[in-house]
């Protein structure tokens, strides 16, 4: 799977580049990452790439010419292939793991960084064929989000993740297609290692126990009470058992 990043910034992902999923990713030869210098597909001896808003206000806005450019460079180079181009941007699409499972399909696909106030409406309308948020908070630009975004799409890619890790993300993806939900659709239990005594606070007996079965149900409480309270919206389209509703009924009570 190969990205083309095209930002103002292509130092910014120096770091992300070099540790972990995505420097692994890159290594194994399973993704190819391109990052692409917006200024240098202006044409004016000060690699303009911004101006001020049509009809005032403050701030400035990315320019089309600069970013149509770069973008019709990439299509050139394989003319004949459809280019899925998306504008991280905070109109976008929320994503999610759903999102992320489609994206990890692609061959191919162009990343737009926005800055500043916001990118002419063009790019979106014309140019991208997809519009991505990651959240509804404001962000200084789309160079985080478009790293948010292939982290999150290059895990899915088959061999990239070990097979322990991947196995599991199978039954995420399937039954719960949630990132913070396990693979029925809640989130995660509490999960402690050595020491089992640290300044007073001790690990959960049962969890010594050995005692597999109790160790099963103690989990899958913790996980309904934890979703119960903080993402009540999971719990309508996990899956759950008659014993995983009675309990939910007790912690009503
Ligand atoms: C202060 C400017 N805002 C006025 C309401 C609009 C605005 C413009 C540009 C807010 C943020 C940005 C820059 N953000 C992104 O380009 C961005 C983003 C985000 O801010 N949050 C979540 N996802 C994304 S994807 C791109």
């Amino acid at each position: 799977m190969t990205f083309d990043v095209i930002t103002i910034f292509p130092e910014f992902f120096r770091s992300i580049l070099e540790h972990g999923l995505l420097k692994r990713a890159m290594a194994s030869g399973h993704t190819t990452i391109r990052l692409h210098d917006l200024r240098e597909f202006t044409d004016d001896r000060h690699h303009t790439v911004d101006d001020r808003p049509f009809g005032g206000g403050p701030g400035m806005v990315f320019k089309p010419e600069p970013v149509f450019r770069a973008v019709d460079a990439l299509r050139s180079e394989a003319p004949e292939k459809a280019l899925p181009v998306i504008l991280l941007s905070p109109q976008g699409r929320l994503l999610t793991q759903a999102v992320a499972e489609e994206l990890s399909h692609v061959e191919r696909l162009v990343l737009i960084c926005g800055r500043y106030e916001g990118v002419d409406e063009r790019v979106a309308e014309h140019l991208a064929t997809d519009e991505i948020s990651i959240g509804d908070f404001v962000l200084s630009g789309g160079e985080l989000p478009a790293a948010v975004v292939m982290e999150a799409t290059i895990r899915l890619v088959p061999g990239v993740l070990g097979n322990e890790e991947s196995t599991e993300q199978d039954s995420f993806a399937v039954a719960a297609g949630q990132p913070s939900a396990n693979g029925h659709g809640l989130l995660d239990c509490p999960h402690y290692t050595r020491p089992a005594e640290f300044r007073d606070w001790k690990v959960p007996e049962v969890l010594l126990s050995g005692n597999h079965q109790q160790i099963r149900q103690w989990r899958r409480r913790r996980s309904l009470e934890k979703t119960w309270k903080r993402r009540p919206d999971l719990l309508a389209e996990a899956a759950l058992s008659e014993e995983d509703r009675r309990w939910l009924e007790s912690l009503k009570m």
